[in-house]
Formats: C-alpha cells, sequence, structure tokens
C-alpha cells in the first residue's frame, strides 16, 4: 500500500446519525450476529413461506449454496398479494413519472391485477416455470409488472438495458436460451421518442429461438410487425385478473443478469428466489431504514441494472414500499429535474450514484439550492467508490447536512447491499462504505489470503456464503469457480482492492485490474481520482495507468471542468502531486466534456486506456453514449 493512499485515507470527518432518526430506528445495532444462519433464518421470516425450509444453508458442495433448502414461496405474492390481503392494497406502490411529464400513480392493488393479467398471458404464450425470458423495456411501469409476472409464475427473467445493441441483446438473448421478448415501441430519452423495437427486430431475426414478442406502446412510433410480435396493451388487457401464485422452491431460478460490459464476455450471472429475496428485502428495511406507511423511496437506477433489480422491484415491493420511477435522464427538460421530483413527491429516501452526484457538482449548487429538499431524510449511493469530495456535496448540498449518506457496497454477483453503514446506527466516515451488514463475512486480505491488519490494504473477500449470493453463471459452472473461487480457495474473490482504517472500516479503491504499477509503487485508480476532484476547478476525473518506457505504467487522466472555469493542466498536476506525493503525479491530464460510461454510471476505463495507449477502441457496445469516444480520442491526439 501506497504512502499517498495513507495521506487520502486520513479522513477524520465523521458524522454521527440525526437522534431522531437513531431513536426509531429499524436497525438499532450493527454488530454481528453470534449465529449467522439463524440470523437470516429470522430474516427469512420476513417474508411469506408456503412451505417452511428444512435446511438453512446446504454448503456440502461449495461454492455451489442451496439456501432455505425444502423452503417454498413465490415471490410475486410477496411483493403484491399478502400487502394486498392485509389490507394494504390502496397504498401507492409506484409514483411514475414519464420524461415528458406524463405520470402514473399505481397503487398495490393495481399493480397485482396487472401482474396477474400479465401471468395469465405467459402462461397464454407457453411460457412456464423454468422458461426465459427476456426483457427490454424502457422505465415505464410494465418493466415492474414484466419481471413479477415472469417470477409470479416461475419463470425466469433476463432484462437487457434499453440502451444496448443488437449484438448485445441478440448474444444474451441466445446465452439464456429465452423463448419470449417483452420489450416497447421506445421510450423518451433527453426529450425525444428513442426507438427500441427496430434493434429488438435484428435481434430476434437472429434468435430462432425466440417465439413471440410482446411489445408495449409507449411512444406511439411506427414499428414494424412480424407475426411473432402481439401488442401488449391487447395480449395483457384481455387477460383474466383472476391468477393465484404457486409456490415454487426456494432454489427456482428468479433471474439471469448480464453483467457489465467493463470486462470481456458477459457472463450470465444467475439468482434464485428464496434467499435472494431474503436478503433484497432485509437490507432494503435495514439500510434505508424503510418506514412503509410515511416514507417515499427514490432509486434512480435503470432497471437494467442489478440495483434496479433488487432496488426498485424486489427489495422495495417486498416491504410495501411508496417509490416514486422515473423514466427520463436528469437533465431533461431541464438540470433540476431530479429536484422537482423530489420536492413534488416529498422523497424521503434517495438511492443514487456517485457518477450522477459529480455531474450534480459539475452543473452548479444553484440548482437544486431552487427546490425544497427538505423531505429527504436519508441518502444512498451505489455503483463506484464514492470520493470524500462528492460525499460531502451529497451531504450538505441535498441533504442538508441532516441526512446519513449510506454508502453500499454490493454487485451484480452479491445480488444485495453487503458493505454498509446502518443510518440510525453507524458514525459516516465521507467515502467509505464502513462495514460488512449483519449476516455478512467480509474481509480484506493480502496475496497470500491472509486477513490484513487495521491499516492495510489488499483485496476484498467474502469469507462466508450469503443468502442472495449468485449460484452460478449461467450454463458455465466452470467460469464460476474460475473467476470467484480460484484465487483464494474458500474465500469469494469480490475483484475490488479495498483498505481497512485505524478503525477497521473498510474503503473500497476500485476494481483491482484498475491498479496502476508506476516507477514500481500500486497507486490505486481511485485515489488518483480522488485527488483531481478535490480540487475545486474539477468535476469529475478518470485515471488510467499508461504504459511508459521510463516508468512502467504513467498515470493519465481524463478530466472534466465545473461549469465555467478554466483551468490550466500544470496547476491539476502539481495538486495531485502535492495531495498524493510526486509518484502520483500524472504525466499527462485531458481536460475533456465526457467520459465513457455504462449505463449504470461505471466509467469504461479499459477503452481510455485505449486511447491513452493510441490503439484502437475495443468494444464499445455497452456505452451509453458511442459518440464521446471520438470527441475524445481526437482532443488527445491534438494535444500530443
Ligand atoms: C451494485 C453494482 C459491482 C462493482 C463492484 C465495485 C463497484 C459498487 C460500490 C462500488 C465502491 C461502492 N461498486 N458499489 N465500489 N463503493 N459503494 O454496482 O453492481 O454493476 O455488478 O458492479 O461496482 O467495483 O465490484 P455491479
Amino acid at each position: 500500500m501506497s504512502d499517498a493512499l495513507e495521506n487520502l485515507l486520513s479522513e477524520t470527518r465523521r458524522f454521527a446519525p440525526p437522534a431522531e432518526l437513531a431513536a426509531h430506528a429499524n436497525v438499532t445495532s450493527d454488530a454481528q450476529p453470534e449465529d449467522r444462519l439463524a440470523f437470516w433464518e429470522t430474516q427469512a421470516r420476513r417474508l411469506s413461506w408456503a412451505k417452511d425450509w428444512d435446511q438453512t444453508l446446504d454448503w456440502s458442495n461449495p461454492p455451489f449454496a442451496k439456501w432455505f433448502v425444502g423452503g417454498e414461496l413465490n415471490v410475486a405474492y410477496n411483493c403484491l398479494d399478502r400487502h394486498v390481503e392485509a389490507g394494504l392494497g390502496d397504498r401507492v406502490a409506484i409514483h411514475w413519472e414519464g420524461e415528458p411529464g406524463d405520470t402514473r400513480t399505481i397503487t398495490y392493488s393495481d399493480l397485482l391485477s396487472e401482474v396477474k393479467q400479465a401471468a395469465n398471458a405467459l402462461t397464454d404464450l407457453g411460457v412456464g416455470q423454468g422458461d426465459r425470458v427476456a426483457i427490454y423495456l424502457p422505465m415505464i411501469p410494465e418493466a415492474a409488472v414484466a419481471m413479477l409476472a415472469t417470477a409470479r409464475i416461475g419463470a425466469t427473467h433476463s432484462v437487457v438495458f434499453g440502451g444496448f445493441s443488437v449484438d448485445a441483446l441478440s448474444g444474451r438473448i441466445q446465452d439464456a436460451d429465452a423463448k419470449l421478448v417483452i420489450t416497447a415501441d421506445g421510450g423518451y430519452r433527453r426529450g425525444a421518442p428513442s426507438a427500441l423495437k427496430p434493434t429488438v427486430d435484428e435481434a430476434v431475426a437472429l434468435c430462432p429461438g425466440i417465439e413471440h414478442v410482446l411489445v408495449v406502446r409507449r411512444t406511439g412510433q411506427e414499428v414494424a410487425w412480424t407475426d411473432k410480435d402481439l401488442w401488449w396493451h391487447e395480449t395483457v388487457a384481455k387477460a383474466s385478473t383472476e391468477h393465484t401464485a404457486q409456490a415454487f422452491d426456494a432454489e427456482n431460478p428468479l433471474f439471469i443478469l448480464y453483467t457489465s460490459g467493463t470486462t470481456a464476455k458477459p457472463k450470465g450471472i444467475l439468482h434464485t428466489t428464496g434467499g435472494y429475496l431474503t436478503q433484497a428485502s432485509y437490507t432494503h428495511h435495514a439500510v434505508f431504514d424503510l418506514k412503509p406507511e410515511t416514507d417515499v423511496y427514490w432509486c434512480t437506477a435503470d432497471i437494467g441494472w442489478v440495483t434496479g433489480h433488487s432496488y426498485i422491484v424486489y427489495g422495495p415491493l417486498s416491504n410495501g414500499a411508496t417509490q416514486v420511477m422515473y423514466e427520463g435522464t436528469p437533465d431533461t427538460p431541464h438540470r433540476g429535474r431530479f429536484w422537482e421530483i423530489v420536492q413534488k413527491y416529498k422523497v424521503t429516501i434517495l438511492y443514487t450514484a456517485p457518477t450522477a452526484i459529480r455531474t450534480f457538482m459539475k452543473w452548479g449548487d444553484d440548482i437544486p439550492a431552487g427546490f425544497d429538499l427538505s423531505s429527504l431524510r436519508i441518502l444512498g449511493s451505489v455503483g463506484e467508490p464514492i470520493n470524500p469530495e462528492a460525499w460531502m456535496w451529497y451531504r450538505e448540498h441535498i441533504g442538508a447536512n441532516n441526512c446519513p449518506i449510506v454508502d453500499t457496497w454490493w454487485q451484480t454477483e452479491t445480488g444485495a447491499m453487503m458493505l454498509s453503514p446502518l443510518p440510525g446506527v453507524t458514525h459516516t466516515k465521507p467515502g467509505s462504505a464502513m462495514s460488512p451488514l449483519p449476516g455478512i463475512a467480509a474481509d480484506v486480505v493480502d496475496d497470500q489470503g491472509n486477513s490484513v491488519p487495521n491499516g492495510g490494504g489488499g483485496y476484498l473477500v467474502l469469507r462466508e456464503p450469503w443468502p442472495s449470493m449468485l449460484r452460478t453463471i449461467w450454463g458455465d459452472d466452470a467460469r464460476y469457480l474460475e473467476t470467484y473461487w480460484s484465487r483464494f480457495g474458500d474465500m469469494y474473490f469480490a475483484g475490488d482492492g479495498a483498505k481497512k482504517d485505524e478503525d477497521g472500516n473498510i474503503w473500497l479503491l476500485g476494481r483491482v485490474d484498475d491498479v496502476m504499477l508506476v516507477s514500481g509503487h500500486n497507486i490505486s485508480t481511485t485515489e488518483v481520482e480522488s485527488a483531481l476532484v478535490s480540487h475545486p476547478d474539477v468535476a469529475e476525473a478518470a485515471v488510467v495507468g499508461a504504459t511508459d518506457p521510463t516508468t512502467g505504467q504513467a498515470i493519465v487522466a481524463f478530466v472534466i471542468l465545473r461549469g465555467g472555469v478554466e483551468s490550466d493542466v500544470d496547476v491539476l498536476r502539481n495538486h495531485v502531486s502535492k495531495t498524493l506525493g510526486p509518484i502520483c503525479k500524472p504525466r499527462q491530464i485531458m481536460i475533456v466534456p465526457e467520459l465513457p460510461k455504462t449505463r449504470s454510471g461505471k466509467i469504461m476505463r479499459r477503452l481510455l486506456r485505449d486511447v491513452a495507449e493510441n490503439r484502437t477502441l475495443g468494444d464499445v457496445t455497452t456505452l451509453q453514449d458511442s459518440s464521446i469516444m471520438s470527441l475524445i480520442s481526437s482532443g488527445m491526439q491534438s494535444s500530443k
């Protein structure tokens, strides 16, 4: 661990939970339970089971876990029917806000009858338990309905981002061998209808296994029609609203989700039902301190990201939450759109990503200042390490210095949150995910797999199986073993670098592939990025290591400046050198208008490395906006 890192992590600010919140918190201790399995059994009892389990965990064939063996439940029943049966049918499940400003208010009763109809429609189309359904939709309520209807009949969904290309979509359909696609004519993005159906048409032409395509009408765009196509509003609306949920085995597959394309061939991460729902539901209740009667929760993620699965659909709905769902982008029709939505629905819990927070910083403090954000009580962050600078901005400008920030570390593979502060308990530190949640055995280990002492750094691992863990990579057990379980034998290797501070709290340092080796020193991209963002002129930074004849690798930084400022790159290089030490001084800094990101907001450093090393760009199919790369590359050439 470099000295520079010590420097970055000498963050000493701590923030206690507000007394009022702590006094009424759902969870009042962050202590690890003495009996981990008994703890998870208790959490599983928050759900409704049709048949009790015989064994909590079967770990006789590691790393292939089975949780709640012999238990049976229906996921959709847990998310909908049981709330309606408890008399909560009139509670709003979803306040949906379309990008153009159209809205829908959907109660639990409404959502239940739509899901029942959709379940009947899927059954009529020949979809049954174990079949795979591909979902390629914008952020409209039908996305949640489609997922829940698939789950209700024991089938398995594979949601594909609405922004992905024909190749990405057809590859995922083929890998999962799906028989049905649910899509829409299009969705609204940046003020205009953006078509989806043409991509599906091309993809389906490459996928003979697809029997039907169910099409939601959202934008009213002209669509080409094939004999496999059916309108959602005709097929689903004429189906019966009567449907009794059948219980399925706790290990029945719930979904496959392909991990974001920052790596090579996407991996189909498989999740099952009982353990997954137990942990998604518990963590949503504990980490957001959800009070379903009074809270208005909003997770700004897309449904195509695991965050949308666990914290828009399964976690919140299993807890009977009222939530906001927004179709569009944060700057349409204006840059205050998120804050306008918070004000309009009196959102109390907001869950978003560091990339969004840094964008808001860049747009300026005056924008959120123009709205009433006083309803907010808890702020969440997910997706990347959050720099202390962005954390403080979030706390001050969105949370009025009064809302605990829960920085939640987890992965598609973990299914649900693993490390996070608890809002009524933890004294938070800006930039740290703090500690493993109750029931989770996380640690930081060195190269040899030994636990590092406080103050040490290494790799984040999980020592014990957890309920919502991936069960395998779809169709590829060997790759599951190789990717996660070959490095340290009996510990799950998360692929993230981490450090324990003097109190034993955990700081995430980014993907281990993103560590640079400069003149023999290990430097994490996160620490240099944080140093850059701590300069008042900088809104956002991405750092990569580029091959260098003298130093092995050299630091190349791509920087977005805050609105209206002009900055001298040498000033910024010296700022890094002063903050972290001369070894961390970037060889080169490029001022750029945007950074290449996946739709979940992760910077695709692999593409920036290609640019920094003058290579042809690798696979760009998962980029949110592919034109950004040509802008960046042309700037890079001219700066040399
Ligand atoms: C939920 C999600 C997983 C990777 C993970 C890590 C990064 C996510 C983070 C975080 C630091 C956090 N990550 N949350 N890093 N602090 N709070 O993002 O899933 O898309 O699979 O990405 O994201 O690197 O390994 P996924």
